[in-house]
Order: C-alpha cells, then sequence, then structure tokens
C-alpha cells in the first residue's frame, strides 16, 4: 500500500526528486491504521463466517443471500429543499407550534427508522441501511413533518446488539437530512433506559442529543404521571427543542367498565402539560387500542380545551388503526404517524401511502409525492427482508390486542423473551397473563418501562403456573421479580391514585416506598467523576456523548467499547456481511470511510482440528490475507 500511495501521489507523477518527496511528505505513511481497521473487520467477518453472529443463535438465516435494495432514480447532487427543519429554525418552538395549527396541511411523521423497525423487528435495523436511503428522504420527502429516528429502544439495541453508537447514527443522518426534522421518544426521567435517573443526567442527555441532532423530543411518562416529566421537558425547552407532551392513550373512552381513563383524565392531563411548557401535545397510542370513535372524541375535547396543536400516534395491530387516523383528522388532529407502506402494519404504524392518497385532493392533503413515497417503500421492502430472521410469525391483524394490550413496541420483544425462557408454544398464556397482570396491578398504563415490569411478571406468572388468584393469596408464599418490587416501591412514579393497597404490601414485604418523584431524592451525579471511572473501566477517554451512554447503560456501554477495540467499527458492514459473514467465494464492498472501500473476498477455509481454529484465506482488495479464528469449545 505503501508503494500504491508513492506512485499515485501527484508529486510523484511529476517526477520531482524521490528522497525529498517521501522526507517532506508524511502523510504517505498514513496507512497503518487503515490496515488495522480492515484487520479488525476481517477479524469480525471471520469470527461471524466460522461461529455465527451471537445475535442469529436460533433463528433461521435466510435461505438466498439479500438482494441490493433499490435505491430511487433520483439526482443526489442537488442541495435538497428548505423543510420543516428550516421551517423550525426560522420560527423557533413556539410560532412553530402557532404554524402547526394554523396551516391546513396533515402534517406527516414517518416512523420508520425507529418504531416501525423496533415495533416489527426488534429494533434491529442497522445504521447503514438508514443512511444509504437517507439523502433521497432529504430530497424527495422534504414536505415530511418529521423522521423519527432516534429513542426509544434504539439506543440500548444499536450498542447491544448491533454493537454500533447510536450518536454516530444520528450524526450520520443529521449530515444526510439537514432539511426534515428529527424526532426522538424519551422515556421521561427513565431517559432512553428502563429505571429513573438522576435529574442532572436526563438533563446532561437531553443536551447532547440536542446538539447531535435530535429536533423534536417526544416526552412521555410511562405512568402519565406528569411531575416525572418536568426535568425532560424543561430539558428540552433550554435546549432549544421542541417539546411534544405525550398522553399515553389507555383502557377504553366508551366502556362504562372502565371509568378510569375517561375524557377528563385526558384532558387533565393536557391542561397540566400545556402548563408545564410543552410545544405539542401528543396522543401516544402506544399499544393501537384507540378505536376510531374514541380517537375522534378525545381530538375534539382535547382541541376544544387546550390550545396546542395535537399529534396523534398509533399502532396496526388490530387492523383499523388507519380508521383512528382519519377519524382524528376529521376531528382535526394537527399531525399524525405512520411508517412507509413497507414497513407498516401489524404492530408498526399504518401505512403512509395509504394515510396519503386517503387524504389525496381534501383540504387536508399532506401534500406529499406519492410516487416518492412508493419508491421509498420500495427499497425498504428489500432491507425488511433482510431481518425477517427476527419478525415474530404473525401474518394479519389481532383484535386481540384490545384484551391484553401490548404496546406494538413489546409484542415482538415479549415474545422474544418467552422464547428464550422456553415458552414460545405458551404464548395464548402469556398474552393472557398480561391482561391479568395489568388488572392485579390496578389497571395501569403500559408502555416502557412499566410494559416491561408486566411482561416479567406475566413471564413469571407462566414460568411458575401461578394465576392472579395466587397471586392475590396472602398465604401463597410469592418471590416477586426485582422489577415488579422496583414498582412497587415507586422507582418508575406512581400512577394517579397509587397502586392496589393489598398487593403492595405483599409485594413490599416491609420495604417502605418512595414518598415521591425518584429523581427528588437522588443526588446529582458527578459527572467528571463518572467520566474519569469510565475511563479506567474502557481503557480509554470518553467525550461528552461517550459519556451519556455510558450514564445510561455502564455495563452495555463498556462491553460495546471492548467490541469495537477489538473489530473496529462494524456499522460500515453490509447488514448480511453483519449478521452471516461470507460464504466461500463470496465477496463483499465495504465503505470505511468517504471514498474508501475494501474489496473483501473469502476464498477459501480450512479447520484445524487439534488446534480448534478455522484458517480462512481472504483478499482485500486483491492481496491475499490470512485470518486464524478460534472455534468455541
Ligand atoms: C419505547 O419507549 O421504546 C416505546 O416505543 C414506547 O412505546
Ligand atoms: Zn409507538
Amino acid at each position: 500500500q505503501f508503494l500504491e500511495n508513492v506512485v499515485n501521489h501527484p508529486q510523484f507523477r511529476s517526477g520531482e526528486c524521490i528522497t525529498r518527496f517521501i522526507d517532506s511528505t508524511p502523510a504517505l505513511f498514513n496507512f497503518s491504521k487503515r490496515q488495522d481497521r480492515a484487520t479488525r473487520l476481517l477479524r469480525f467477518i471471520g469470527t461471524v463466517s466460522v461461529n455465527g453472529n451471537p445475535e442469529m443463535k436460533g433463528r433461521a438465516a435466510p435461505a438466498a443471500a439479500r438482494a441490493h435494495a433499490p435505491l430511487p432514480q433520483v439526482e443526489r447532487s442537488s442541495a435538497p429543499r428548505p423543510g420543516s427543519r428550516d421551517k423550525l429554525l426560522e420560527l423557533g418552538p413556539e410560532r412553530f407550534a402557532q404554524w402547526m395549527i394554523e396551516q391546513p396541511r396533515v402534517l406527516l411523521t414517518d416512523t420508520t427508522m425507529r418504531d416501525a423497525h423496533q415495533s416489527l423487528f426488534a429494533t434491529r435495523m442497522r445504521t447503514a441501511d438508514m443512511l444509504a436511503i437517507a439523502p433521497y428522504y432529504a430530497r424527495m420527502l422534504p414536505e415530511l413533518f418529521s423522521l423519527e429516528c432516534w429513542g426509544g429502544a434504539t439506543f440500548d439495541v444499536a450498542m447491544r446488539f448491533l454493537k454500533e453508537d447510536p450518536w454516530e447514527r444520528l450524526a450520520l443522518l443529521r449530515e444526510k437530512v439537514p432539511n426534515i426534522l428529527f424526532q426522538m421518544l424519551l422515556r421521561g426521567s427513565n431517559a432512553v433506559g428502563y429505571t429513573n435517573y438522576a435529574d442532572n443526567v436526563v438533563e446532561y442527555f437531553v443536551k447532547q442529543a440536542a446538539s447531535a441532532g435530535v429536533d423534536v423530543f417526544r416526552v412521555f411518562d410511562s405512568l402519565n404521571w406528569v411531575e416525572n416529566m418536568r426535568v425532560a421537558i424543561d430539558a428540552v425547552r433550554n435546549a432549544g427543542g421542541l417539546c411534544e407532551g405525550a398522553l399515553c392513550y389507555s383502557g377504553d373512552l366508551f366502556d362504562p367498565a372502565r371509568p378510569k381513563y375517561n375524557l377528563q383524565y385526558y384532558v387533565k392531563m393536557a391542561k397540566e402539560l400545556e402548563r408545564a411548557g410543552v410545544n405539542v401535545l401528543a396522543i401516544k397510542d402506544m399499544a393501537g387500542v384507540c378505536k376510531p370513535r374514541a380517537a375522534h372524541a378525545l381530538v375534539k375535547a382535547l382541541k376544544e380545551e387546550v390550545g396546542l396543536p395535537i399529534h396523534f400516534h398509533t399502532h396496526d395491530t388490530s387492523g383499523i388503526s388507519g380508521a383512528s387516523v382519519l377519524a382524528a383528522i376529521d376531528a382535526g388532529c394537527d399531525a399524525v404517524d405512520g411508517a412507509m407502506d413497507a414497513m407498516s402494519g401489524l404492530t408498526s404504524q399504518p401505512s403512509l401511502g395509504a394515510l396519503a392518497a386517503a387524504l389525496a385532493h381534501t383540504d387536508r392533503d399532506p401534500g406529499l409525492d406519492r410516487k416518492a413515497m412508493i419508491s421509498l417503500s420500495a427499497y425498504w421492502e428489500e432491507v425488511r427482508r433482510g431481518y425477517a430472521p427476527f419478525e415474530a410469525d404473525i401474518r394479519s391483524g389481532t383484535s386481540d390486542v384490545y384484551r391484553h394490550e401490548m404496546p406494538g413496541g413489546q409484542y415482538t420483544n415479549l415474545r422474544e423473551q418467552a422464547r428464550a425462557m422456553g415458552l414460545a408454544h405458551r404464548w395464548d398464556e402469556v398474552s393472557t397473563a398480561y391482561a391479568d397482570v395489568n388488572q392485579l396491578f390496578g389497571d395501569i398504563v403500559k408502555v416502557t418501562p412499566t410494559s416491561k415490569v408486566v411482561g416479567d411478571m406475566a413471564l413469571f406468572m407462566v414460568a411458575n403456573d401461578l394465576d392472579s388468584a395466587d397471586v392475590g393469596n396472602p398465604d401463597k408464599r410469592i418471590d416477586f421479580p426485582e422489577s415488579v418490587i422496583s414498582l412497587f416501591k415507586g422507582e418508575l412514579g406512581y400512577p394517579s391514585e397509587g397502586f392496589p393497597a393489598a398487593l403492595s404490601r405483599r409485594v413490599l414485604d416491609g420495604a417502605t416506598p418512595l414518598p415521591g418523584r425518584a429523581g427528588a431524592s437522588m443526588a446529582p451525579v458527578d459527572l467528571e467523576r463518572t467520566r474519569r471511572e469510565a475511563r479506567e473501566l474502557v481503557g480509554a477517554p470518553l467525550d461528552d456523548r461517550e459519556l451519556a451512554s455510558y450514564l445510561m447503560y455502564p455495563k452495555v456501554f463498556a462491553d460495546f467499547a471492548a467490541h469495537r477495540a477489538i473489530y473496529g467499527d462494524v456499522s460500515v458492514l453490509p447488514t448480511p456481511v453483519f449478521f452471516h459473514g461470507l460464504r466461500d467465494g463470496e465477496e463483499a464492498s465495504i465503505e470505511i470511510d468517504k471514498g474508501k472501500t475494501l474489496i473483501v473476498r473469502l476464498q477459501g477455509q480450512v479447520e484445524l482440528p487439534e488446534e480448534g481454529q478455522t484458517k480462512l484465506f481472504f483478499e482485500l482488495n486483491g492481496q491475499p490475507r490470512l485470518i486464524r479464528i478460534d472455534r468455541p469449545g
């Protein structure tokens, strides 16, 4: 490579004295880092080719190699037209919110890069698949309200399973899409985790997210407790973001047997959020149980009682969420969520293409290029095939969701947890137990992380053959799961009327619950001390974003950093190579940097049984490379 660098250098080509040339041109020696990166990636590809990606364990690999996802035929060199982000930067959050109300179109959010894949294939979509299509979004759909592409479970899964840096994903997407608002889902005091964090950690996280490229923060609390959302709301406002405060829709507005979640409940919460300073009100129907008439009545009431724009979010688990979205729009809803056609339906959002078509030529026409949506969807259709091993085996909507009320984003994950515990064949019992646990806990809001606690308890009951009567029976000794004890201690907050007293006494078993908001009794974290501790642990300095990752998930971040130290940045690998490695004779092209591409070919392999190793013969940019991979035990 050194010689290649030399002979291709313009000074060399111009025939200058070679010795002086080498002495005065240190850049010629910039090959070791690149080579290291190549070697580390070869080691990863080799390991996956021989031993498999641990992520694929127990999953069927696709029968044929994935075809290239077709990119739209659109000129990419021109600058994108101004879009919603330019509008927010021009107007600022308050005037932007007013603009949302005054302009006539229905504003559309595309959730494909966050909630859709979280809900369809356990959040496994990789950055590479997002980056390839991102510039086309910027040029073809600048009229979108936002791209939901960050937060929720994506933060954790990126590091834990995909071995990617969520901050790099955000920054790279931002470079490619400068004109459309980026939206994230923030779990209030739980940030992007499963537990309340100290207030200064939530503030620090939000500040980093805003500076890395998030514009719209949808903030919710997993028990609809506004008190537990204030720190996050203030942090978003201080960072200059557009703050959406979410009402998590639960229960059934029209069911007289479940009066708890009635119109007054939601209007009261909406007014609290308005007073807390949010710019937009989101209705977050995480399970997809907001039926069309309920959506209409709720939006109508909120429009009458609150002066904020309304943004409706639902899931298509039942199969009729499109009707709910159209009903919300009929009642004057300002913005709605959907996913690109090929990533819509089932536990994901309703189809954006279908919504745009249904609204075309009406006074609420969203004004998006529908042909462009179809070509973007064709890309996603092919991308989705590559993630088939992570999809739940469901082929249709199910009205059973009105009974179990499982969030779309949890459905595939809980099935996955059940599978891992050997309970896949008892899924029906798990979903029944889930509904029972909700009643035992006092009919609570179920969304991350409370939904995870309900799921843990449901799995616990099925695994231990317990029913509701057993759980309520004071004579039966039950070792409740840790997450359940934590819930009843108030560590995730409290529902409006508290937890049922008798069960609370049983679960707490003498322990004292928190007197109020968990964050109020947590000392601020010493950020610089934590940075030093983390440095010790991972053996390298942490920048601000890495510190934010460490604060959210110390162990996951440390494991991710260790993986990166061994294998380098594996996010640059094409998705089939990341999950399946290469077969003999197969070739992959890997762009490790702008304009720097590695062509890797696996020529063949030889097993060395005595050494417990496999020898892999690669070709890297035409040069032979030998890598030895240990085989497990
Ligand atoms: C999340 O918190 O990840 C959710 O998607 C909640 O609906
Ligand atoms: Zn959702």
